[in-house]
């Protein structure tokens, strides 16, 4: 009797899960899971322990979150989209809950530091870079605000590739995060769904109504894994719902038992692969039949799970667009469209004008490249063929737009670009700006692009339905939890505010001639610096000066970031070395980190430049001290972390027009760096924040990059009429580390379409006059420290919060949670 009653305290203690100790909990739980007394645990096993424990805190959290949600019958966004680079969870989840303190206490009794947990949790990367991460700032801002809110992606088993260098050259392993990563995943099988590729669509006609009969379809199943997304200081959770492909066809029995083992099986990797791998390449369209597949699978199993929820709990499918909108996260997810119309069609009855109008009020999209190669145009015989049934309602829904422009006095030439079936292909971002509520662009630059010059047509007959959110981070991971050392001198300084409202970093600004509080600025990014000096050498045995500036780029490698831009820079610095080794520089360190497609040949070639430079001036003592240059491999979230409060000179150097918006140079900026950019993405907002004077901008703006693009860029010209970029360019043929890189010579000299379409040498000029500028205020150091405090003191206005209350505002009409 009395151990029955103290077993029921027990349940209902766990029931309200902070009553018990974090202690006790997570004793019990390395005894429920290893059978282990905690002191006989190992570090792997508290780490699993702890964080199975966290995440039934953030569960129970979700669970009463979502109660409310449904009780006052709140409108849900639902945030599709491919990739969500999400890094680790631990950190993240253990300071939002506020028991950072209370753990270490308790870990302190168990011999281990919360450093040694963190370390032992593998990355998420379950995406490429800008789109993925953002995903992940959002889901943050989302539950740190209290609004309902569920992103969809697919568990893909193998993340973004590991990059090891091998001789200078990039090689790609398979990125192995299960079971690792497994903690934070509950499966959620009472959830799963089946996905229908394949077959043919019979039409028939039963009781005057059309009735569209799907036949000899392949089926997969899809079984979502939950992970919690916690907030900062919020009683919301958001939740990622991640799909896994199963075969459900179990065995081929009869092959089996013929001995054809591999056909037995064939089903079964078939289904399995779609949610095997993510496709590494970042703006770059490939048109592959298995990427299609994922996004189908990823579109139709959310869809699915939106509607049946939306029944459960309002029962009304008209209503569907009242509790539901869905977010369209660049073209990749497009396929929701069709997929809604077809479930509330073939499933529910509705007639194709009443599903087109609920599906019209229900999505959103974001753009988040303007560049030709990364837009998607499937083959219309691939669509047909693969998704009989959506390629059907693609064209009705086609046929309804045409009707429509036609009536808005839309001439056929120009219907011809709109349109979404045209020359055999299906172009997704046209489908999307034909049934969004919304589009946006994510800067402000960026969203005037796409209403000039890519949406030009659509926005001339859909004006309001344009709108910009300019793109913003999770700060609280970005700045909080990276920066320790700065955020406990700035609560000390301007109290704890900025921490909850990010604009409160202004008040920092009442500092800006305070010459202690500069001092102290530099110091702590000296030893950011020195903390990431330790953590290069421990992780790679790379050995870096913290006493040198520190001048990083790190993102995907992609021509238009122009990471090629900044090794010609370091070129014109090393000849001069070699011209006069007595020659006074600022001591410097080039960073560099990117991941190039496994197939972008000319961005590995860039890897392999950077990776022979370094090497050639680790070797050479006397440039070394003056000039080093250092490539971190597996570039992630992980390094960032370390990376971005150790940072002086951020490098936001691409071709003006084409990035997007850029994200890391607003994680670069609330550290305390300096942005060194063009007139790019939200550059352009960095530099009205900071004002002239806190900024180091170069080179040609939009417009002008333009025109010389419509006049001919003659690349050979500079290189004839501009001595340093003759003598950068010849330096090439020489090589470095015994490698000639006469290839990359060629590449920037070459008229069009062979040479560099970004156009470095058009730049190359300005951005060394500029460097001279940026060299000369690093050397002031009361002058670039105050630099540094304007920029972390106007940063707030990029914090992901602010992003979201626009989109709940403008775009998704969405109301916290109180
Ligand atoms: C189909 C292949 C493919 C894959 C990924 C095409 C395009 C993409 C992404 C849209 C590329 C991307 O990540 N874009 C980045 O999005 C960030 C978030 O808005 C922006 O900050 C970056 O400027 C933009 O390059």
């Amino acid at each position: 009797m009395v151990i029955e009653m103290d077993s029921i305290v027990k349940d209902i203690a766990k029931e309200t899960s902070m009553e018990i100790s974090l202690e006790q909990r997570i004793s019990e739980k390395i005894s429920s899971l290893y059978g282990l007394d905690p002191h006989e645990a190992n570090v792997d096993q508290i780490y699993k322990a702890t964080a199975t424990v966290v995440n039934e805190i953030l569960r129970d959290k979700r669970k009463a979150f979502n109660t409310k949600v449904r009780d006052q019958k709140q409108r849900r966004v639902y945030y599709i989209s491919m990739e969500f680079l999400m890094g680790k969870s631990l950190k993240n989840n253990v300071n939002n809950l506020g028991i950072v303190d209370e753990l270490t206490n308790v870990l302190k009794g168990l011999g281990v530091t919360l450093e040694d947990l963190y370390e032992r949790e593998p990355d998420a990367a379950l995406g490429n870079g800008g789109l993925g991460r953002l995903g992940a700032c959002y889901l943050d801002g989302l539950a740190s605000q209290d609004y309902p809110a569920m992103g969809f992606s697919i568990r893909y088993e193998y993340g973004l590739f590991k990059q090891k260098i091998v001789d200078g050259y990039q090689t790609e392993l398979p990125d192995v995060w299960l079971p690792g990563g497994e903690v934070w995943l509950s499966k959620r099988r009472d959830k799963a769904c089946n996905v229908k590729f394949d077959g043919y669509v019979e039409e028939k006609t039963i009781d005057g109504k059309v009735i569209y009969d799907y036949k000899d379809y392949n089926e997969v199943e899809a079984v979502p894994y939950d992970m919690m997304v916690s907030g900062g200081n919020s009683d919301a959770i958001s939740v990622l719902r991640l799909w896994r492909s199963r075969n459900i066809r179990k065995f081929d029995l009869n092959s089996f038992t013929q001995g054809d083992y591999a056909k037995a099986t064939q089903e079964y990797t078939d289904a399995d692969l779609i949610s095997k791998v993510l496709y590494p390449s970042d703006n770059h369209y490939q048109g592959k039949t298995l990427r299609l597949k994922q996004q189908y699978f990823l579109c139709s199993a959310s869809v699915q799970n939106i509607i049946n929820d939306h029944i459960r709990y309002y029962g009304d499918i008209r209503k569907l667009a009242k509790y539901s909108v869905i977010h369209i996260n660049d073209t990749h997810p497009t396929l929701s469209i069709p997929e809604i119309v077809r479930i509330l069609m073939d499933d529910h009855r509705l007639s194709f004008d009443e599903a087109w109008d609920i599906t019209k009020n229900m999505v959103n999209y974001t753009n988040h490249t303007v560049l030709s190669e990364a837009l998607e145009k499937w083959s219309e015989e691939l669509i047909q063929r693969k998704l009989p049934r959506i390629y059907m309602i693609i064209k009705q829904i086609d046929q309804r737009f045409c009707d429509e422009a036609k009536c808005l006095g839309v001439s056929n030439e120009e219907l011809n670009n709109l349109r979404i079936i045209h020359n055999g292909e299906v172009r997704m971002a046209n489908m999307c700006v034909i049934a969004s509520g919304k589009v946006n662009g994510v800067s402000a630059l960026h969203t005037d692009i796409i209403k000039n010059n890519l949406f030009n047509g659509f926005y001339k007959i859909y004006p309001d339905k344009f709108v910009n959110v300019t793109n913003g981070i999770a700060y609280r991971r970005w700045l909080c939890q990276s920066n320790p050392a700065l955020c406990n001198y700035l609560d000390s300084l301007i109290g704890p505010e900025y921490r909850q409202d990010a604009k409160n970093l202004e008040k920092l600004l009442a500092f800006k001639d305070d010459e202690s509080v500069l001092k102290k600025l530099d110091e702590i990014k000296y030893q950011n610096k020195c903390t990431f000096a330790k953590y290069l050498y421990k992780k790679f045995g790379i050995v870096v000066d913290p006493t040198t500036r520190f001048d990083v780029q790190v993102k995907r490698l992609h021509e238009y970031k122009r990471q090629l831009l900044n090794v010609l820079k370091i070129i014109a610095l090393l000849t001069d070395l070699e011209e006069d080794p007595y020659r006074q520089i600022t001591p410097q360190t080039y960073i560099f980190g990117a991941k190039a497609a496994s197939t972008y040949y000319i961005a590995k070639d860039i890897i392999l430049l950077i990776n022979s430079l370094a090497t050639e001036i680790q070797n050479r003592p006397e440039i070394r001290n003056k000039l080093n240059v250092v490539f971190v491999e597996d570039y992630n979230v992980t390094t960032a972390e370390v990376l971005m409060p150790a940072s002086e000179v951020s490098e936001q150097i691409s071709l003006a027009g084409k990035e997007a918006s850029g994200t890391g140079n607003m994680k670069f900026m609330i550290n305390g760096a300096l942005t060194f950019g063009t007139e790019d993405g939200a550059n352009v907002e960095i530099h009205q924040e900071v004002g002239d004077d806190n900024v180091f901008i170069f080179g040609m703006r939009d417009y002008q990059v333009s025109e010389l693009w419509q006049k001919g860029y003659n690349a050979q010209w500079y290189y004839d009429n501009n001595y340093i970029i003759k003598r950068v360019l010849d330096r090439l043929d020489r090589g470095f580390n015994g490698k000639s890189f006469s290839n990359i010579k060629h590449y920037l000299l070459n008229q069009y379409p062979v040479a560099d379409p970004y156009m470095c040498l058009a730049d190359f000029d300005d951005y060394m006059r500029v460097y001279y500028q940026m060299d000369e205020a690093y050397n002031d150091r009361m002058r670039w420290n105050k630099m540094s405090l304007v920029n972390i003191a106007k940063a707030g206005i990029f914090s992901a919060d602010r992003s979201i209350r626009e989109y709940a505002d403008n775009i998704w009409n969405l109301k916290k949670v109180k």
